[in-house]
Order: C-alpha cells, then structure tokens, then sequence
C-alpha cells in the first residue's frame, strides 16, 4: 500500500487483478487524440499518467487504429457520430463516454462539444478504470447541472486562512507572478477532476489591497495556469475599495464617480484576463463596509458592481450573510427580512449567494428560509467545507451527508417536491445563472487539507456541485475507491464510518436542534456557558436559552416566529413540538426538561443520551478504523489513529461539558447509561 496523500483520490496505482488489468489493456491500447491548445495538452498528460500508473503500459498515440477515440462533436468521424447517444442532451460542459462496435471491432468514443467537456469527460473515464468498472458496457452521458461551481478560498494576502485548519494559504502573493509552484498546477488539475470550474482566490473580509495593478499582476499569473483545466479565477472586493485606494472619498454605489471607478477598475482587470469570473461581495455584515453606510441596498450596490463585469460577462456573487448590530430580532429571521423584499430587482448577472442554514454553517440547521422565498432571484448556495463548527482540524466528519440533507429538503414554495437541490440548480425557475459555493480547506498541509479524511469533503462537494442529486453514499464510496482501495472488505465498513460522521458530530456537539453553543471566537469545542459577548447573538445562551422551565429556542408565533418565513407546510408541521422532527426540536421550540419525547422518554433523557451515542459512535468509528491498516498508507493509518483519539477525548469533552452545564438547570439525575463524569 503506497497511497501518497498529495496526489488526493487521482492515485493511479497498478490495477493488481491480472485478468481486469489485461481486459484494459487490450480496450484501450490506442488512442486518438487531435487537439492542439492548452487543455488538449492536458488531456494527453493525465491519459499518460493514468495508464503509466494504472494499467502500466505507455498510450499509443498513432491515430491509425484507435480503440480510444477522444474528440469534439465537430471533429468526430459522422459515422462514429451517428451511434452516440443522446448527445443533444449534453451542455457545453458535459461529455458522452460510449462503448459501440464498430465492423466487429470495440471502441470507446468520448465525446463533448468544447475541450473543456472533453477533459471533465477524461477525468470521469479514468475514475471508471479506477474503479474497476467494465468498460464494454459503458454508456454515460453526463453534463453539469449548475453552472458556476466555485470554492471560496477565505485567505489573507498575508497567506493566514480564516477558519483554515490546513496550514497556510496555497497563494505564494510574495513570489507571484515570478513564481508557479507545482501546487498550482496540481491544485486546478485536482479541481478540474471533480468539475470544479472557479475560484475565489481571498477572503470575504480581506482589504482591497488585491485590486491593485500589482496583486493583478499575480492574480494574472494564476489564471494562466487554471485556464486549461478550465478554471475561472474570481476576486471578492470590499465595498470601500475605492476609498481605500486613496482614489475617492466615497464608496456610495449611485455616485457616478464611483460607478466608474469599479468600470475602471473591471476594464484594467479584464485587460490582463479576459476570461475574469467576477466578484464576491460581503457587504454590511460583520463590520465589512456596504451600500447601507450611504442609506443605499444591497441591490442599490450589488447591481452597481454587476454593471462594471457585464460588457465582460462578469458576475457578481452577492452574499446575503447579514446580521445587523442594531436590530434586536432573532438572528436567523435577518437575512430573510432584508433579502427578500428585494427578489426580482437585482441584475441579471447577479447571484445572492446563501449559507445553507440561517445561522452559520452549524453541524446541522434547517435549510435557509431564503431557499424557494426568491423566485425571480437567482440564489446560489454557501457550504462550508472547511470546518469551522465541526471540529476544525481533528474531526473526522463526512459533509456531503449534511450538504445533501440540504439539498433534498423540501421547501414546498412551489408544492410538494420543491427540494432545495432544485432551487439552487434552476429547475424550478430557469434559472438563467446558477451555483453553488464551497468554503475551502485547502491550504499548505502536504496533504492539502490537514485531516487526511478533509479530502472527502472537498471531492464531495465538488460531485455535488456537479449534479446536487448524487447520494452521499455514491460519493464515499468514489472517493474511497478513489483514494484507497475496492476491496469490499474495506469500502463496505468505511462508506458506513462516512456516513455515520456527520450525524455522530451532531450527537456529542449539538443534539435535537441545539446550535452555536461552541465556545466563543474559534468556535472550537464546547461553550453552552458562553455570556457577555459584546453582541448577544456571539453568545451561547442566547440560543440554547436554558432555564429552570427548560431549554431550546421559541421560533414559533409565541417566539420570534421564524417560522413564519417558511411555506405554509413546514410551518404547520412545526408550530407543533409533537411533529417537528426531533433534529430539529430545540431550534424552534423552548420545552420543559420533563417534556415528554416520541420515544416515550423525557426530552432530558434523550438530550443525554444523545450525547452519549455521539461518544459510542467515535469508539464504533475507531473499532472500524483499526481493521483497516492494510489498506491504508501507514503514516495515514497511524496518524488517523491520534487524530481519532483526539476526536473521542472531544466528544467526551462536549459530552460531559454540556451536560454538567444543563444539569444545574434540569436538576434532574444522569441516566445509568452516562458514565460518572466530573
Ligand atoms: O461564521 C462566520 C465566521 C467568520 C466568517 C463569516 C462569514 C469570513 O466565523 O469567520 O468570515 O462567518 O461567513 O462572513
């Protein structure tokens, strides 16, 4: 076993069944390959890559008599045309991969109508020799189903990452443009392989230092090497920027100066690269500057901004991550009330890009109320791979289980079966511009993410960025394959340890609908004690609000009526503690510690026993992790060994600090089932 963890889930090892590497050999011997630009180069280096790593064997690239045949639409041979499938259903982005005899002789055709489908399609065809799959029988017509699949890198021009756990920032600013390291390559290549196909290279609160002609310079260089792998780069700029250059004394978006100071500003950045995706804006939020400081909207700035990119097809991702300091509501009703009163006035080129959950990137929250509240806005959703709330860099937690809890929830705003997976990809609206964002974990580490396991949830969220309807267990087992190994013995207990993860952090963080009760600033561990921050909603107790009566936030009508942001059904099922979902119990209602649960117990009893399966399920996912060694790199088998350890001694940490702490509220005894603790 020699996975090298660099290389993430495109290890090409040596296929070691005999008669598979044989079959393989023998179909794909011969390649045809005409292109002649930059992802062409591409193309032919990760076919050679793969083979010489998979299948040793070095690709022929004769074009006589090919059994691999890759081509565009436009060049492909008509007779060879004709027998592809449903071709017509591909977007420019997607691909066939199709297995067809041809005068009794077998071909593979892979075929797209850009280069760029070609090499997503490339990435897809080598994953099925990964994973073992029969190629005789393969027909796979694939396309994107939104648009814009991009990963929000929240790094400092000083190369520290906020919320990052993998080290430093991968943008060598000191070195750019001179200097391309490998990463970079490598970094697109591992992209483009999970369909990736844009980058926010700063932070949502970096300074506008980025904008200046030297940083484009840098930013520049970097395009360079995504282009052929597809990648657009991307830039979030602070609304002050004007000022902060020393340019304006004004940042008001209806000021003409500064209306032409961001066309200036697009014009002399599109000059150097032409194909520039856009800009991210945080705007009025957490002490970032925003139209609101000149008494103008969010639409009043973000369509100023969307005006500077359009004679670029530029766009404008505009977040709507806003919780003012002044107004005494419930946080999660905030970004509702500002939002969606502006639905249908923002300009075509304009997303309004949402977190999942009302609050912030919990270990689980309801979806947005946002989500199906904005039909004439094009909204694109905000994960976060990075894990802020889950555990930072020790965790071991599986997120595309929590990113498709997301996208499967029905929102009911346009009847049964509005799921949020399909707001977001447009199905429900055609929408003309879709996407969906992930907060990086990228950075330094030499395995790119720090927790080795962190891989997953990058690879994830790319499948998911790609077609929001891929299972969660489709993507642990890929990435596993991927990444490791095919031997059943290793896949079957694994893929359950993954999908396990995410609902075991839930149990020993935050339980039954609790949410942000971490301790305060790094969010790391617990903190249900967490008081006298300097804003009520940084607090712990503001959202737990346990007190002799009970425990849990009150969102419906006797509450702040959050609930009355969502579609008439949910609201219905909810206002009821009997049928709300026991995962989301506490986050909209205040119960009695005695109330009496579904289960027959009381809710103090399952809160603790909650808790303690969190912890059992730590223990079950180190009995796992032990049978694994001979699958698994020896360095990754013994350092997941420690970074599980710590996991356990955490869970027991929030476990016991948690209960301890709502103890002195419920006054009630700890089951038999919870060990002593202290
Ligand atoms: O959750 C908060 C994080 C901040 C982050 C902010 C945001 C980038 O704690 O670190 O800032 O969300 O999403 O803007």
């Amino acid at each position: 076993v020699c996975q090298n963890p660099y290389d993430l889930w495109l290890q090409y090892d040596k296929i070691e069944d005999k008669t598979l590497l044989d079959s393989y050999k023998k179909q794909v011997s011969n390649v045809y390959l005409n292109l002649n630009s930059p992802t062409g180069d591409v193309i032919k280096e990760e076919i050679e890559k793969s083979f010489k790593g998979l299948l040793h064997i070095e690709p022929k690239f004769d074009n006589k008599t090919p059994n691999l045949i890759i081509s565009t639409l436009n060049k492909l041979d008509p007779s060879l045309k004709k027998k592809l499938s449903k071709t017509s259903n591909i977007n420019d982005e997607g691909y066939v991969i199709q297995h067809i005899s041809e005068k009794g002789e077998s071909k593979i055709i892979l075929s797209a109508k850009t280069e760029k489908g070609l090499l997503y399609g490339v990435f897809n065809f080598i994953k099925q020799i990964q994973l073992h799959k029969d190629l005789s029988k393969l027909t796979i017509v694939d396309s994107p189903k939104i648009q814009k699949r991009v990963l929000n890198h929240w790094d400092n021009l000083d190369r520290s990452v906020e919320r990052g756990y993998a080290g430093f920032s991968i943008w060598d600013w000191y070195l750019l443009p001179e200097l391309i390291k490998q990463e970079y390559i490598d970094y697109a290549r591992a992209n483009a392989s999970i369909g990736i196909n844009g980058t926010v290279l700063t932070n949502v609160n970096s300074n506008a230092l980025v904008l200046s002609p030297r940083y484009i310079q840098k930013l520049k260089a970097l395009a360079n090497v995504f282009r052929p792998y597809g990648i657009q780069v991307y830039l979030t700029a602070r609304f002050s920027a004007p000022i902060e250059t020393g340019d304006l004394e004004t940042a008001d978006p209806l000021n003409a100066e500064v209306k032409q100071w961001w066309k200036d500003k697009a014009e002399e950045i599109y000059t150097e690269i032409p194909d520039f995706g856009g800009f991210l804006v945080k705007a009025n939020s957490e002490g970032q500057p925003g139209p609101n400081n000149y008494g103008r909207s969010h639409v009043d700035g973000a369509n100023m901004l969307a005006e500077a990119v359009a004679p670029y097809d530029g766009i404008i991702m505009w977040r709507a991550f806003v919780y003012s300091e002044e107004k005494p509501e419930d946080r999660a009703k905030q970004a509702y009330s500002e939002f969606k009163p502006f639905d249908g006035k923002f300009k075509d080129n304009v997303l309004v890009q949402v977190k999942n959950g009302a609050i912030d990137f919990q270990p689980r929250e309801p979806f947005h109320p946002l989500f199906g509240a904005m039909p004439d806005t094009p909204l694109m959703m905000e994960f976060q791979i990075t894990q802020e709330y889950l555990g930072g860099m020790s965790h071991l937690v599986f997120l595309p289980k929590l990113f498709e809890e997301v996208l499967e929830e029905d929102t009911y705003t346009q009847g049964k079966g509005s799921t949020v997976g399909k707001i977001i990809d447009g199905q429900l609206s055609n929408k003309k511009l879709t996407g969906m964002a992930g907060v990086a974990n990228i950075g330094t580490a030499k395995n790119w993410t720090g927790h080795q396991f962190g891989q997953a949830n990058w690879y994830g969220f790319g499948r998911l960025a790609w077609n929001p309807e891929t299972s969660a267990e489709t993507i642990a087992k890929d990435w596993l394959k991927m990444t490791f190994s095919n031997n059943a013995e290793f896949v079957d207990p694994m893929s359950k340890l993954l999908l396990d993860s995410r609902e075991a952090v839930v149990n020993y963080m935050t339980p039954l609908g609790l949410h942000h009760i971490m301790a305060a600033g790094h969010h790391q561990g617990p903190g249900p004690w967490v008081k006298d921050m300097p804003r009520p909603d940084w607090t712990s107790v503001y959202y737990h609000k346990a007190d002799e009566n009970g425990i849990g936030f009150d969102r419906t009508s006797s509450g702040s009526n959050a609930l009355d942001q969502y579609a008439s059904e949910i609201q219905e099922k909810y206002s009821d503690p009997a049928t709300t979902p026991d995962k989301y119990l506490l986050w909209f209602h205040h119960l009695p510690w005695n109330y009496k649960m579904k289960s027959g117990k009381t809710l103090w009893y399952e809160i603790t026993a909650h808790y303690q399966k969190g912890v059992e399920q730590v223990e079950d996912m180190q009995k796992t992790w032990q049978k694994m060694q001979k699958y698994v790199d020896p360095q990754v088998f013994k350092e997941t060994n420690m970074l599980l350890d710590i996991q356990l001694k955490e869970a027991k940490q929030w476990r016991n600090a948690c209960l301890l702490y709502f103890q002195q509220f419920s006054k009630m005894d700890l089951p038999d089932l919870i060990p002593e603790i202290t």
